[in-house]
């Protein structure tokens, strides 16, 4: 008998193991797919729910481990299935069915588009920094001209969308009020779209800001904290019919540092996420405008941003596309030594890695390596 080991973490490798040995296409990936292992992690699990999942598991093939109150469930994505079905669905799991039901459905056909934009290919989101404090170009693009300039870097770089900042998030930044937020922020957005240079995002915390910056033409909200700042901030977005990035933080950029704390920092940060996310269609945000971001750098240590880098996974399972900002942060230079105007290979490294765990849209300073890694990455996943 002769073995061969295929790669598990791709449905590529059964795929082509059954297309070498004459099945067709389609019957081929369904099974590649239905092989996949999956691992849920159920929570507010019942006693007799526990014990029915354990009876299940051991009829059906699945690894179930349990304690008080919680189970972690392993088995291939189609022993899995018939738990969300209600008609094949074990007695004593109906309450599994929802939650398991949404995730096989996003993890079956993740979103294919946000706003404009299609999720089959990386998409690169190009910082645009109008904050004369920012850590990483350190206010050299703080006038109209100069944002232009370095938009149209962006864009020749091949960023499909263009974030621009009023305010610095970096620890011990000087909070900006509201109207010089608006009063950097609107005239570059404005200029930018006179240009025809976008489609834009604005990465503020503060409705009165957001709402000004849509009114000038930006059509995606980058909310650093998550909808936890500003609670106007979900209606101002829902009522423009904006897009909206919802990124996982604790505290302020002034009491993050000291709240990265964390037991397990993927599931929690997945949990928060989702919670934020839930809070901004709770607020009319329609759930196709929503995209989740770890938060890189925001209340995490480097250890937890490697984790959960690594873990990226668990996020995508919340059903919204994934962006990631590593780009050019502190954890980045724990790993290389290098200084932050150094940390661009660092960066593309970190983007192509993102990619293969699941991200798709990817916030970057500098286009260049980041769309060169990103595209040797989305090869190997049979991406454009
Ligand atoms: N990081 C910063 C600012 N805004 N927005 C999102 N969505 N994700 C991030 O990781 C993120 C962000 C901080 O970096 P900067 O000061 O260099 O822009």
């Amino acid at each position: 008998m002769k073995l061969t080991a295929l790669a598990a973490h791709t449905p590529e490798a059964v795929r082509a193991a059954l297309a070498a040995r004459g099945w067709d296409a389609q019957p081929a990936w369904f099974a590649a797919n239905g092989v996949q292992p999956l691992i849920v992690l159920l929570e507010e699990v019942s006693e007799s729910e526990r014990e029915n999942l354990v009876r299940w598991g051991a009829k059906a093939g699945a690894d179930v481990l349990t304690g008080d109150g919680w189970a972690l469930v392993g088995a291939a994505a189609s022993r899995l299935a018939p738990l969300a079905r209600p008609d094949r669905l074990p007695a004593g799991l109906e309450g599994l069915a929802p939650e398991l039901g949404r995730f096989l459905a996003s993890y079956a056909d993740p979103p294919r588009c946000w706003e404009t934009l299609a999720l089959d290919h990386p998409v690169l989101i190009g910082v645009v920094n109008v904050t004369p404090d920012s850590f990483s170009d350190g206010g050299r693009y703080s006038t109209v001209d100069r944002a232009v300039a370095q938009a149209e870097r962006l864009v020749a770089d091949g960023c499909e969308l263009l974030d621009v900042g009023g305010e610095s998030t970096r620890p011990g930044a000087v909070p900006v009020a509201e109207l010089d937020e608006i009063a950097r922020v609107a005239p570059v957005i404005e200029e930018l779209t006179r240009r025809g240079l976008g489609p834009l995002s604005v990465d503020t915390r503060k409705a009165a800001v957001a709402r000004a910056a849509l009114g000038a033409g930006a059509a995606v909200v980058n909310d650093v904290s998550g909808l936890a700042f500003d609670p106007a901030l979900a209606g101002v977005v829902a009522s423009a019919g904006a897009g909206l990035i919802v990124m996982h933080m604790r505290g302020t950029p002034d009491t993050m540092d000291s709240l990265a704390v964390y037991r397990h920092v993927a599931a929690e940060v997945a949990a928060e996420l989702g919670a934020a996310a839930a809070r901004a269609e709770a607020g009319s945000v329609a759930r196709e405008r929503i995209v989740v971001d770890p938060g890189f750098g925001f209340a995490k240590t480097p250890e937890q941003n490697f984790r959960l880098l690594d873990e990226l996974a668990t996020l995508v399972g919340l059903g919204y596309p994934v962006a990631v900002g590593p780009s050019r942060k502190r954890f980045l230079g724990t790993a290389t030594g290098r200084p932050v105007e150094d940390r661009d290979r660092a960066t593309a490294v970190a983007c192509a890695l993102a990619w293969e765990r699941g991200a798709r849209l990817f916030r970057i300073h500098d286009a260049a390596l980041a769309r060169e890694a990103l595209r040797v990455a989305a090869a190997t996943t049979n991406a454009r």
